[in-house]
């Protein structure tokens, strides 16, 4: 509808004053809405805690390996963000302005079964609603009902630990003079409302680990390990209010506090021996690898670092990585102190399978005939920073002690920040949050760092097949709990026989750097935020060397694709400086992207370039006497040296006419399509700027190497600018247009950059397919174009790893025909001239199929990569055709060149002396 333009203005005034004061209701209405449901929420999130120990204040710069909770409960709007459907709701109410938040219900219309029961809270329909299967939706609703009928989970778990003393549990002390400046309990302080009872103080304050508990003022519950002074003893009559809980009861007074004992004494972790070198027998080792990725080179460099013939490695590889799995096997065969265990699981970020997985592992080593005395976990990014010896003189010093740190915070807080009062499902692999829990009553909570050492004695209890009350109870428990791993061995540890054998420290240092590790980056695989280290670079070298002098053996992340340099440094410490010079290929990293056995992970569009470049590089290489007549791509490796992406190499198979296969290697890389049209203030601080995708915000990085986008990709902008000392130039705003094969403007993202260092990325959502060929992005500052990006979006070959259908490629090439309105303003910069032939062009390239599709893929390649290395694997031909080829075992840069610090050969009685190097 068009508004007439001369329309008289004042007959639109009352018009817009009646729609101002509607605005001005709603948006009212809103905020008491809001106000109402913020309320709610803090009284149902009843105890507050409330700073009061010291350790919270340590709690800034702890180095404890555990999920950190960015906000208190999902907003409404973090909620619907999960889900498209919840996001329609929200339009419609709305829309009606009768906004009852509070009304979810269940679409029963899209179950293909009927729940146990009527399922009411909004976070389990939520999350019912979100679960993709039925299967997994079922799931969801069957763990409600049974969580509501209160047949789930446990109410009471036994304490075996010593040092309680279960008589005194819930034992008077009587009523006592409180002091706001001198607190007589003052471990942890929280107010209820609602619900504070004495039960309900000693339940949270023995939960804590505390040994006495009071309430006091009716609402108020206090912990805390002081004995109370019998100066401070007032008569009974002096506590005089009654509980909320229970108006029969009586919950202190004004200043007046019933204390009562919880049974526990206050818990004193144990100290470390020092190591000595004692003749004792030396404690063995399991070295418990839980692997994900395709790391193969470190993690062989990892075991190979750790290898003696004393120790075990016990090896679980993630289901769903084929390559990992396939490829350690192999070690397997030739050592028979590596296992590589078949019962394997899908372990995602903060999983309760993750627990499932350590628990089947134990049980499968308890069951071996390894003798060992310690199980210390470990996964493909730890690194050792002390010898394998010290460590085992270390722990040969405190054998029958268990490792593992704690949060060293509030508990309350902890279970807060945790989530270990929620209930979480995993299935579709996503922990998914289904609502508030209780946790049983009796045991001592605690957890920090899922990175343990565990003993022998400790492992056959925790894992055992008839585990006792305690063991049993918390397995349930964790099974539903988020990132179960980082309190379920801590848990057991404290509250079992073995609390006398709990030493503080889980032996690894980890580089935490919160501003960028805390970035919410699982949101699609759990409902919650979480936080992950950083990867170590020679600039956190202080970091490591700081752990000389204390009991750390290990630290983490450390990834080679992104810094391999820090590893080398790291090894030059432990054996010595000279380490490394003689050794070949030692600043190189080799990392598989693809392998012709994998089942899945295949990206396709690294897949095509691939294919394009070994028919490349068979065409080139062909002669009247040597063609190759066709050839298949086996594996793709990422080859960095110095911590720089070289090329990517595609080790493939040619066959040739009646005469057999050989096997080449050649490499490729990423030509520079960045043009600067105009040198200004801006394009003088560039250091970088390309179009990629998969950029890391933890750390800083595209992990995209060759750049390669397909039509299902996200693109992205990802730069890096110098710091300036031109005070004139101050802030400077960039303007990205981007333009898609057929000239089409699609999206317009900005950045506004000051006059230090600055980096990032910058991702536009466009719709996908995107239309494969040659995109651009013009960049404009002061109205002026000064550069411009060409980038490619590589059509397909394969698609779902096999060759692409004649009935697939209209659709995966076709584009999509969703575009955004722009103003004029952008008009001046674009060149609408050819716009209907490269339409033409467009939809002529989208019926592409067969070798015409592999012409015009190979056009787009040339044009884009350059390739300019080949060397010959192996092959039956066994003529003059590629003689002047160098061998790749010959060569620097081929994923046969000689790797040492990645191949595990002798076993060697001494260890981590290298001397077989
Ligand atoms: C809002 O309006 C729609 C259609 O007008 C109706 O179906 C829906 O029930 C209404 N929602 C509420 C919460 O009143
Ligand atoms: C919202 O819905 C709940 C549950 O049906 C009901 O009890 C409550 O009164 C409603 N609140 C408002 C403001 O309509
Ligand atoms: C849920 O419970 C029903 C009835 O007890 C059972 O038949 C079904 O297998 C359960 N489904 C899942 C996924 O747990
Ligand atoms: C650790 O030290 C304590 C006290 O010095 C000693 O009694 C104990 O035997 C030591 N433990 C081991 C395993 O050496
Ligand atoms: C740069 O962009 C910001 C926000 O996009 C805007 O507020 C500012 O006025 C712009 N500055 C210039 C010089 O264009
Ligand atoms: C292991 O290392 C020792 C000490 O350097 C060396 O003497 C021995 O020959 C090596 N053993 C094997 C099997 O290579
Ligand atoms: C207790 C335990 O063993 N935890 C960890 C072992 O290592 C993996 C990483 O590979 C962690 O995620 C586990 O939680």
């Amino acid at each position: 509808m068009v508004i007439p333009r001369n329309a008289d203005n004042t007959r639109w005034m009352p018009r817009y004053r009646t729609f101002f004061i509607i605005c001005a209701l709603i948006l009212f209405f809103q905020l008491y809405l809001a106000f109402r449901f913020f309320t709610l929420n803090h009284a149902s999130n009843s105890w507050s805690p409330h700073k009061l120990s010291k350790s919270e204040l340590s709690d800034l710069d702890n180095n404890v390996n555990s999920a950190r909770r960015i906000k208190d409960s999902l907003s409404d709007d973090e909620d619907l963000k999960f889900g498209e459907k919840d996001h329609k709701n929200k339009k419609q109410t709305d829309k009606n302005h009768s906004v009852n938040r509070t009304i979810v219900k269940l679409r029963l219309e899209e179950l293909d079964f009927v729940p146990a029961c009527e399922i009411v809270t909004r976070e389990a329909i939520s999350a019912i609603h979100r679960a993709k299967t039925q299967k997994c939706k079922q799931e969801i609703s069957n763990t409600t009902c049974l969580i509501q009928k209160g047949l789930l989970y446990p109410k009471k778990l036994p304490n075996f630990c010593e040092s309680k003393n279960s008589v005194l549990i819930g034992k008077s002390l009587g009523c006592f003079k409180d002091e706001k400046n001198f607190r007589v309990l003052n471990g942890y302080y929280g107010n209820n409302k609602d619900k504070n009872s004495p039960e309900s103080c000693i339940y949270l304050c023995l939960q804590s680990g505390f040994s006495y508990a009071g309430v006091q003022y009716s609402t108020e519950c206090f912990c805390g390990n002081d004995e109370p002074s019998l100066s401070l003893k007032l008569p009974d009559s002096s506590c005089n209010m009654k509980c909320p809980a229970d108006p029969h009861l009586i919950c202190g007074g004004y200043y007046t506090m019933n204390i009562y004992y919880t049974g526990v004494k206050k818990f004193v972790p144990q100290e470390a021996n020092e190591s000595t070198n004692s003749n004792e027998p030396k404690v063995k080792i399991v070295f418990l690898l839980t692997l994900n990725g395709r790391a193969l080179r470190q993690i062989k460099r990892l075991i190979k670092n750790l290898f003696h013939k004393d120790h075990y490695f016990y090896i679980h590889v993630d289901i769903r990585q084929d390559y990992l799995f396939r490829e350690l096997r192999k070690l397997e065969k030739t050592f028979n102190n590596v296992k590589v265990t078949r019962k394997r699981f899908a372990t995602i970020w903060g999983g309760a399978s993750l627990l499932k997985m350590l628990l089947s592992s134990m049980r499968e080593l308890l069951q071996m005939d390894w003798q060992w005395d310690f199980i210390i976990n470990l996964s493909e990014s730890d690194y050792p920073v002390k010898t394998v010896t010290r460590l085992v003189d270390f722990l040969s010093a405190n054998k029958n002690k268990n490792f593992v740190k704690s949060h060293g915070r509030e508990v309350q807080r902890f279970i807060q920040k945790q989530g270990l009062d929620k209930t979480f499902v995993e299935c579709d692999t996503h922990m998914w949050r289904i609502g508030d829990r209780k946790l049983p009553w009796g045991v001592q909570i605690d957890g920090g760092s899922d990175w343990v050492a565990l003993s022998h004695n400790f492992v056959s209890y925790v894992a055992n097949s008839h585990p006792d009350e305690l063991v049993a109870g918390l397995i349930v428990l964790f099974k539903y709990t988020l990132l179960p791993a980082e309190s379920f061995f801590h848990t057991v540890l404290r509250n079992s026989v073995f609390c006398n054998t709990y030493v503080d420290n889980n032996l690894h240092v980890t580089n935490w750097k919160r501003k960028l590790g805390c970035k919410c980056q699982y949101k699609h695989v759990v409902d919650w935020c979480g936080c992950s280290p950083n990867d170590f670079k020679p600039e956190d070298w202080l970091r490591i060397q700081n752990t000389e002098s204390r009991q750390l053996f290990f630290a983490r992340k450390f990834e080679p694709i992104i810094n391999q340099a820090i590893i080398l440094k790291l090894d030059q410490w432990l054996y010595g400086a000279d380490f490394g010079k003689k050794i070949k290929n030692m600043n190189s990293y080799w990392h598989n992207m693809y392998h012709y056995l994998d089942i899945d992970n295949t990206d396709d569009a690294i897949l095509t370039v691939s294919d394009s470049i070994s028919r490349i590089t068979s065409k080139h290489l062909s002669s009247n006497a040597c063609s190759i007549n066709s050839s298949t791509v086996m594996e793709v490796t990422y080859y960095h040296h110095k911590d720089i992406h070289k090329k990517t190499l595609v080790f493939f198979e040619g066959y040739l006419n009646k005469i057999g296969k050989m096997t080449f290697e050649t490499g490729f890389k990423p030509k520079n399509t960045l043009i600067i049209l105009k040198q200004n203030s801006i394009s003088v601080r560039l250091n970088h700027i390309f179009v990629g995708s998969d950029y890391d915000q933890k750390e800083q990085v595209s992990r995209n190497f060759p750049r390669i986008l397909g039509p299902y990709s996200e693109p992205a902008i990802i730069y890096e600018f110098s710091t300036t000392f031109d005070s004139g130039s101050k802030s400077n705003n960039i303007t990205f247009l981007w333009l898609d094969p057929t000239n089409k403007l699609l999206e317009v993202s900005d950045i506004v950059i000051d006059d230090g260092f600055n980096d990032g990325h910058i991702k536009p959502t466009f719709k996908q397919p995107l239309l494969p060929g040659s995109w651009s992005v013009k960049l404009i500052s002061k109205s002026e174009i000064f550069a411009e990006i060409k980038f490619l979006v590589i059509p397909l070959r394969f698609y779902s790893r096999n060759l692409i259908l004649p009935t697939q490629v209209e659709l995966v090439h076709g584009g999509n025909s969703y575009y955004k309105e722009f103003d004029g303003q952008w008009d001046k910069f674009l060149n609408h001239s050819n716009k209907q032939r490269l339409e033409r062009l467009a939809l002529a390239n989208s019926k592409r199929f067969g070798p015409d599709l592999e012409e015009w893929i190979d056009n787009l390649v040339l044009k884009f990569y350059t390739t300019d290395v080949v060397c010959v694997a192996s092959g039956s031909v066994n003529s003059d055709c590629w003689r002047d080829l160098p061998k790749c075992q010959d060569t620097e840069w081929s994923s046969l060149a000689p790797d040492p610090k990645s191949t595990i050969t002798t076993i060697n009685e001494t260890s981590g002396t290298f001397d077989l190097w």
